[in-house]
């Protein structure tokens, strides 16, 4: 546990935190593993901070390549669309027959294993919004540690609003799943709610420190929480614990940031011998944790059902805005995550808006009166259309 580390290893730590260039905070982060002392408890802390190492390096060896202008490497594609979706699977799992056959993308299908290398983006439409679907290089054991294209995968599925994994329903599925959700572990990329999360979102300086506790401390204070923060200088930001969380929790928090994915179990190939007994292992070991689409990429069985899932299992809403003194409304609407107010709206469309708010005006056929008007802390649904106006 981190809890255990030496006072110089926290303040070394701090100093990791306190450098923003790559090269120097390389460094620092070299210099704080070498504190550490070496056992069980401090494993997890030291093999998070060598990933980060190994990101930073990557990143570092890309800007060179940029500079001598050689090759477009990316560890993950900018988003576009409603939603940004990685699919993440084992080679040959049909993850490029998926994206063939439900987005516009042209990419190479093939028997031999890991034919795709590079990230590939397409687009799927549904009803009317667009999706950005993709394929990120198959997972392996190993890819957490940045075996082949690991790293690349698992930053595109962590910078990702949602993953779909794929698993080849003509071998075990169960098998499959488990490898790469443990990869995406390993990575701190949580595909179901974890028990507690501490979340801390970092503030510029002398904002101050604000905790919100959603949930409950376990075995500690909230003055402690405080204390902690302060003693690894996280003074300013915002800190969030849902859930059940103990002290140790937060300190995790402070080193790893765990992300949560919504994600969505694509099993592709029903139409080979065996898949329905497949099919049933990978139902009783998922046990409804996660939605299933059984899928044929060859027959296109279950195809058609990916958008609606993938909508549910984002929990976005569309919203319609409209003019002031315009009678229609834009065809294109704006997505926001379930929850959010006519604040976010106003924020999404653009920071001065939510500044300079003054009312809205909202269109819903929950309501009993459309237009009401409304303030900023209403709560929006799919398909409301709604006015802001400023002052
Ligand atoms: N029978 C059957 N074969 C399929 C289906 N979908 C894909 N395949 C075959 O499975 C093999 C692998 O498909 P790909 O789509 O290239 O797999 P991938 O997951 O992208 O693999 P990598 O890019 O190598 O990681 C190819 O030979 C496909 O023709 C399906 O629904 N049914
Ligand atoms: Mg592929």
């Amino acid at each position: 546990m981190p809890a255990n580390l030496p006072p110089d290893a926290r303040k070394k730590w701090a100093e990791v935190e306190a450098t923003r260039n790559p090269r120097e905070r390389l460094q620092r982060m070299q210099e704080f593993l070498s504190l550490v002392p070496k056992h069980k408890g401090t494993a997890k802390t030291c093999a998070y901070v060598r990933k980060q190492m190994a990101t930073l390096r990557e990143e570092l060896e890309e800007k060179k390549r940029k500079k001598t202008g050689k090759s477009a490497f990316k560890l993950f594609l900018e988003k576009e669309g409603a939603a940004q979706i990685a699919l993440i699977g084992v080679t040959k799992a049909g993850k490029s027959s998926l994206l063939a056959a439900v987005t516009n993308a042209k990419v190479e299908i093939s028997p031999n294993p890991y034919t795709t290398r590079e990230l590939v983006p397409g687009t799927l439409a549904y009803k009317d919004i667009q999706f950005q679907i993709i394929e990120a290089p198959a997972l392996r054991e190993g890819s957490a540690e940045g075996r082949s294209w690991g790293l690349k995968t698992l930053a595109t599925a962590r910078n990702a609003d949602g993953v779909v994994l794929v698993v080849d329903l003509s071998q075990n599925p169960v098998d499959q799943l488990s490898l790469i959700v443990n990869e995406m572990e390993k990575a701190r990329i949580l595909i179901s709610k974890p028990k507690a999360r501490v979340e801390i979102e970092r503030r510029h300086m002398g904002a101050g420190l604000r905790i919100i506790v959603v949930g409950k401390l376990v075995d500690c204070t909230f003055k402690e929480v405080e204390e902690l923060l302060k003693r690894y200088r996280v003074p300013d930001g915002v800190v969030k614990v849902s859930g059940e969380a103990t002290l140790n929790d937060v300190e995790d928090a402070i080193f790893e940031s765990t992300v949560y994915k919504p994600a969505v179990i694509v099993a592709n190939k029903t139409d080979v011998k065996g898949a329905d007994a497949n099919l049933k292992l990978l139902e009783a070991y998922v046990d409804n944790i996660l939605p299933i689409i059984a899928i044929s990429c060859k027959t296109r069985e279950g195809l058609a059902r990916l958008g609606d899932v993938l909508f549910e299992t984002l929990d976005i809403i569309r919203i319609y805005t409209k003019e002031p003194n315009e009678k229609v409304f834009s065809k294109k609407p704006f997505t926001l995550k379930k929850g959010a107010t006519v604040y976010d709206l106003a924020k999404s469309i653009h920071s001065d808006f939510s500044k300079k708010f003054s009312f809205a005006k909202v269109w819903a056929r929950r309501l009993v009166f459309s237009p009401q008007k409304v303030g900023s802390t209403f709560s929006l649904e799919d398909g409301d259309v709604v006015e802001i106006h400023v002052r």
